[in-house]
């Protein structure tokens, strides 16, 4: 009969000891196993990613600058206050550029997520450190640390369900990445400002082409570094350096070739299994992605009828039928449709010149902006408003006509903007008003 009952099994002590060394599993510093994790590492997939993510930054940022918040109804971030610090006049020429800025942003966006997933995996013993804080400058660190993860995290996620599923969110798409973007990139510049000496350093530590000559037999764990990303107890490699930066790229080349095809006209976008919108519809001159179809948004025969007028609005105010639009000059140019969901085509648009509609309405073109608002009744983008120097632009038009036929009912029948340089989402279709305006800025 022991004169004392056995103490609880899970008690002080253990708790003590939890503290001191960590709790079991990852806390432990021998969980981690990999032997290839190391500062080298690290700052291999940490490099690429600066450069990328500054790549996809600025022409997130462009993409933002291309909506021309400041004009009326354009603008989804009135809270914006100083972050549109940057805005400038967004111009027409060439016209080609945001289908570039704008496909970069998505394609480079897919194709660094291997990248930023073997960037987490290489330092995910730092999200076990323990004890969580050691000092204050620590725990700041690492309070920075969550706003940059999932600040990535989050600009990813909602970035590529956009892309995917065309606006699924709870909240709007636009001022969640855009609020997003600011608070990735205020803790990115946080992180490489208090990483970057290090990571050149690391980077320095082994060459990378004898990286690439190095197979399994020759990979060894990097020397033990002050901060924990190498293995203390090291497994033995079943992959090289070599092999797994093969891995990586070859993931990132599978996102690139996959979703490239979306801007690309031609034979070359069925490619793009990865996108949405890299289908071939069939070679009749209405025959290219949709992106809203009428009936969705509600748009009916009635709308855009034998009934339908368009008003054009400004000092005068003139109503135009569209047998009376086809009857002034036309004119034909090719551009693209660029969605901000990067896909891109162009089409061979005719119409009615906007600067030639602002004459009409009273205005000498290049002074004036516009604003589009279409019949359609529900959903977002049924108005926006282009600028000066997008309605000067002689190839900017209400278009009326495309690839030689009348637009179909899901392309924008009767009317719809089309313009150089102009986003997808501001070539409002089934246009019924244009109001003019002097712009002011
Ligand atoms: N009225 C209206 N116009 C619209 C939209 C819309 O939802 N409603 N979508 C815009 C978007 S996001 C794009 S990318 C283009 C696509 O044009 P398409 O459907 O003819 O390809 O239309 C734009 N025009
Ligand atoms: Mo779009």
């Amino acid at each position: 009969m022991p004169d004392k009952p056995p103490g609880p099994a899970f008690g002080r002590k253990t708790l003590e000891r939890w503290w001191r060394a960590g709790p079991p599993g990852p806390f432990r510093p021998g969980f981690w196993r990999s032997p290839l994790r190391g500062p080298w590492l690290t700052a291999v997939f940490g490099m690429v990613l600066l450069v990328g993510l500054a790549v996809v930054a600025i022409t997130g940022l462009l993409s933002y600058a291309a909506y021309e918040p400041r004009l009326p109804g354009n603008d989804t971030t009135p809270g914006k206050g100083l972050l549109g610090f940057y805005l400038f006049e967004w111009p027409a020429d060439p016209a080609w550029l945001y289908r570039v800025t704008q496909g970069a942003h998505v394609i480079l966006g897919l194709t660094l997520v291997p990248v930023l997933l073997a960037k987490l995996w290489s330092v995910i013993p730092k999200l076990f450190d323990w004890p969580p804080a050691r000092s204050v400058a620590q725990a700041v660190e690492r309070l920075s640390l969550v706003l940059l993860v999932g600040g990535a995290v989050f600009q990813f996620v909602t970035g590529i369900l956009n892309i995917q599923l065309f606006y699924v969110f709870p909240f709007s798409f636009y001022p969640a990445h855009f609020y997003g973007a600011w608070i990735f990139l205020a803790a990115l510049a946080v992180h490489v400002a208090l990483k970057l000496p290090k990571a050149v350093r690391a980077l320095r530590s082994r060459d990378f082409l004898r990286e690439l000559r190095t197979g399994l037999d020759g990979t060894r764990p990097e020397p033990p570094d002050p901060d924990g990303l190498v293995a203390t107890h090291p497994a033995a490699p079943t992959m090289s350096r070599r092999g797994l930066l093969a891995f990586v790229g070859g993931g990132s080349a599978l996102m690139f070739g996959l979703s490239v095809g979306q801007t690309l006209d031609g034979p070359l976008r069925r490619t793009a299994l990865l996108a949405p919108r890299g289908r071939d519809y069939g070679p009749g001159p209405n025959d290219f992605q949709i992106n809203k179809t009428a009936a969705s948004l509600g748009v009916t025969a009635a709308d855009t009828g034998d009934a339908w007028r368009l008003t054009v609005a400004g000092p005068r105010t003139v109503v135009l039928t569209r047998a009376e639009l086809l009857a002034m000059p036309p004119h034909t140019y090719a551009l693209p449709i660029a969605c901000v969901e990067g896909w891109s085509t162009e089409q061979e648009w005719t119409g009615v010149r906007l600067a030639d509609l602002a004459a009409l309405a009273g205005y000498a073109p290049g002074t004036v902006g516009v604003t589009a608002t279409s019949v359609q009744r529900v959903g977002y983008f049924g108005a926006a408003s282009l600028n000066a120097r997008q309605v000067a632009d002689p190839r900017s038009l209400l278009a009326l006509r495309v690839n030689g036929a009348d637009l179909s009912l899901d392309h924008g029948f009767p009317a719809r903007i089309m313009a150089p340089n102009l986003p997808g989402v501001h070539t409002t279709k089934w246009v019924h008003r244009l109001d003019f305006f002097r712009e002011q800025r």
